[in-house]
């Protein structure tokens, strides 16, 4: 069992696909977007999720060649629908390359999408990185349209003095939080969605609740000032998600 050769032989053949999650207006439902997640088609083991590959694909370097294999499947499909935004998972080490935003925009003007309809979703930890490279990328991407929504937040450093030096569109509030808002960890889970949202707010910019499950954990982020969500209360990542606008099935 040789994930790594494995992951060789699958970018030779193209074998990844994005499945596409609604985002939604917590308000009344209807979808404004929609967050395209990896999935290997791996020719034994059926479809397998990052987690289990994402590891691999990391220490190895080679998650640079599949999410760029991912990203071309993601612009085709653009072209192909007309409507919402579609966010995209960057890997730490596309920051680190010089060239990450002209290639993402080349390949968006190739097959005819629209730049201003996609998102890209980084982590905190991959700000920290290397801070002035990061700002002059996301700089090129929004002058022309794309947007930056930090991912898994909470989960990182949170460092609060970089957060307005970047020019971040939006936080997505950790599932661990949103999941904790109707469980156990109730007080705690309420007391860091509401520092996170009071901070959001301060910053003049969009949150985004993830792995929403449940109507409580909506109610509750609703009533806390949390305009957007996703989870499986609206829909799981699907190859064909239906169109924007119309409210999900929830
Ligand atoms: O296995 P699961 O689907 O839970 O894994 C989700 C993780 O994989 C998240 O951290 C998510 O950001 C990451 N991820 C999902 N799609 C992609 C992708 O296309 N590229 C990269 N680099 N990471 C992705
Ligand atoms: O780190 P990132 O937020 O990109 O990871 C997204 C991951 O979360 C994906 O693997 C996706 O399948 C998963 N996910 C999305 N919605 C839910 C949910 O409501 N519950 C759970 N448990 N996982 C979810
Ligand atoms: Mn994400
Ligand atoms: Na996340």
């Amino acid at each position: 069992l040789d994930l790594e050769a494995d992951l060789r032989r699958a970018i030779l053949k193209d074998a990844f696909e994005p499945a596409f999650q609604p985002i939604v207006r917590l308000q009344d439902g209807s979808v404004v977007g929609h967050e395209a997640l990896l999935r290997w088609n791996h020719e034994s083991r059926g479809v397998l999720a990052p987690g289990e590959f994402i590891g691999v694909g990391e220490d190895s370097g080679l998650i640079e060649q599949v999410d760029w294999l991912l990203y071309s499947r993601v612009c085709g499909w653009m072209a192909r629908h007309g409507e919402g935004y579609v966010s995209i998972n960057v890997s730490p080490r596309h920051l680190r390359s010089d060239d990450f935003a002209e290639r993402l925009l080349r390949m968006l003007d190739d097959a005819g999408a629209d730049p201003r309809r996609l998102r890209i979703e980084i982590t905190e930890v991959a700000l920290l990185d290397d801070a002035p490279r990061a700002l002059r990328l996301f700089n090129i991407l929004r002058e022309h349209g794309v947007l930056v929504l930090l991912d898994d937040f909470g989960t990182g450093f949170s460092a609060l003095s970089y957060l307005h030096r970047f020019p971040i569109h939006a936080l997505k509030i950790d599932r661990s939080f949103v999941s904790g808002l109707d469980g156990e960890m109730h007080a705690e889970s309420l007391a860091l969605v509401r520092a996170i949202l009071a901070l959001a707010g301060t910053l003049g910019i969009d949150a985004i609740g993830e792995g929403i499950e449940t109507a409580r954990q909506r109610e509750i982020l609703l009533e806390l000032g949390c305009a957007y969500g996703q989870g499986y209360l609206y829909g799981r990542p699907v190859p064909e998600p239906a169109a924007p606008g119309k409210p999900a099935p929830a």
